[in-house]
């Protein structure tokens, strides 16, 4: 099939990138947002969001007259949903008497009903949307037949997950692999021959259900595998065990790869995309609702942590070191490090935080600084909460002179213990490590 238009809903971390690949590649690109502001700072010729290469990506789009944006869609060849899907944060499921989060799928419902008017014979949709499985057929499809047409017959419909990693999302975006799952073998094709206009990495083609499996399943794998992994940092707690010499020493084992333990786990996806299995059925997701909760619950045995290093934490000066999801990103999204804060504060201590790459996170309630220094000058202890590189490499002697902190909690086996006890008079205290 031959592309010439393409509309795509939702201008965000995936949309906004995948807009500008098409119109760089040729293809006229109508960009939807329902956000006004999105739309005035990308018509300035700036953008709204940080990804390296973007911001160039986007203006030559723009001025090349391929890349437009506004804020409904137009008639067009084809059509990319690529909109959040967060979950509601207060309206919770209920399974035999344990809680679990729902997706919220409003903005995929708008967006697919913003569509319906310019629905053609012909045309292509595609869900990119990370979403619980089924939703191509269920949700999706269901809302664009009531344009009077038959999916399948008289237009095509897809689901293809993005599987980027923020930070090298053009890089990623078109030499990853893809998976296209068709509504029928046609319309998988349909969405190859859409996407081959800029993907260079092999392209899979599947059923929609497939593909919105394939999805959940890569981070819903990964969430299980750190709850392992934070498990047995509290059994080794337990046993006297040093959980990292156990961990380095078992994935010696030809087939055993542990990943590591530490406050829990945060961002967009890994701590999201699971909820929406055990929504879709409770019944058979069990392992994956606790290893969730189980990982959920790490901040609290931070601060158990804390706890024993400082005792009461009622009026401690605690310096809290990192609060993005992890190490060396920006994104403070779902992050464990900003719920260890909170929880601190909930006991009483007083927390300094200090986000080398977010200076100002603009987080409510929390107390954000601006410089190493000023977080550590004054604290009865130091907390490292995110592995980013400045923190891993701080030299201990220099340390030493920087703090009269001598109580330093490692949640994330940065430090050495050697290095920090023996020479500079530190108590290092680890998480994992009775
Ligand atoms: N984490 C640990 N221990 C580990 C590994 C990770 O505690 O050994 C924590 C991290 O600190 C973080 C969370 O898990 O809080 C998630 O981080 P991550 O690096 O596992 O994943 P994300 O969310 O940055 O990106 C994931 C990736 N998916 C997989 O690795 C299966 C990425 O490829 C996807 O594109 C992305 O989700 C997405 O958009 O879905």
């Amino acid at each position: 099939m031959l592309f010439k238009k393409v509309c795509i809903l939702g201008l965000g971390y995936i949309g906004l990138p995948t807009a500008s690949m098409f119109a760089s590649n040729g293809l006229q690109v109508l960009g939807v947002d329902i956000n006004p502001t999105i739309l005035e700072t990308l018509h300035k010729g700036a953008i709204h969001i940080h990804e390296p290469g973007l911001r160039e990506a986007v203006a030559n789009a723009v001025s090349s007259g391929n890349l437009q944006v506004a804020a409904q869609p137009q008639a067009a060849d084809a059509f990319i949903i690529a909109v959040p899907t967060p979950f509601f944060e207060h309206d919770l499921g209920e399974y035999q008497g344990q809680t679990y989060k729902k997706a919220d799928m409003r903005a995929v419902t708008s967006a697919a009903e913003s569509i319906l008017p310019h629905l053609r014979r012909g045309n292509l949709v595609v869900l990119e949307s990370t979403s619980p499985p089924r939703t191509t057929t269920n949700l999706l499809v269901p809302i664009l037949e009531r344009s009077g047409l038959k999916a399948g017959v008289d237009f095509y419909v897809a689901y293809s997950p993005e599987r980027v990693l923020p930070g090298q999302i053009m890089r990623e975006l078109v030499e990853n692999a893809r998976v296209i799952g068709g509504l029928t073998r046609e319309s998988a094709a349909a969405g190859r021959d859409l996407y081959a206009t800029f993907v260079t990495g092999a392209i899979h083609l599947t059923d929609a259900t497939t593909a919105e499996m394939v999805k959940l399943m890569e981070n819903t794998y990964r969430d299980v595998n750190v709850a392992i992994a934070n498990e047995f940092s509290r059994l080794a707690e337990r046993f006297g065990v040093d959980v990292w010499e156990a961990i380095r020493l078992a994935s010696l084992h030809p087939r055993v790869k542990i990943l590591s333990p530490g406050p829990g786990v945060g961002g967009h996806c890994v701590s999201v995309d699971p909820w929406f299995f055990v929504e879709s059925a409770p019944d058979l997701s069990k392992l994956i609702l606790k290893a969730r909760q189980v990982n959920d619950a790490q901040p609290g045995f931070v601060i158990e942590l804390v706890k024993k290093a400082l005792g009461s934490l009622a009026g401690k000066k605690i310096a809290a070191l990192g609060l993005a999801y992890k190490p060396n990103v920006d994104d403070l999204r779902e992050s464990p490090a900003v719920e260890v804060v909170h929880l601190l504060q909930a006991e009483g201590a007083v927390v300094k935080a200090y986000e080398p790459f977010k200076l100002q996170p603009g987080l409510a309630g929390i107390d954000a600084v601006s410089s190493f220094e000023e977080a550590v000058r004054d604290a009865d202890a130091l907390l490292l909460l995110v592995n980013h590189d400045q923190f891993r490499q701080v030299d201990p002697a220099k340390l030493a002179g920087m703090t009269r902190a001598r109580i330093l909690i490692d949640t994330v086996n940065a430090w050495d213990e050697l290095e920090f006890d023996d020479q500079h008079g530190f108590q290092l205290y680890r998480l994992g490590v009775s």
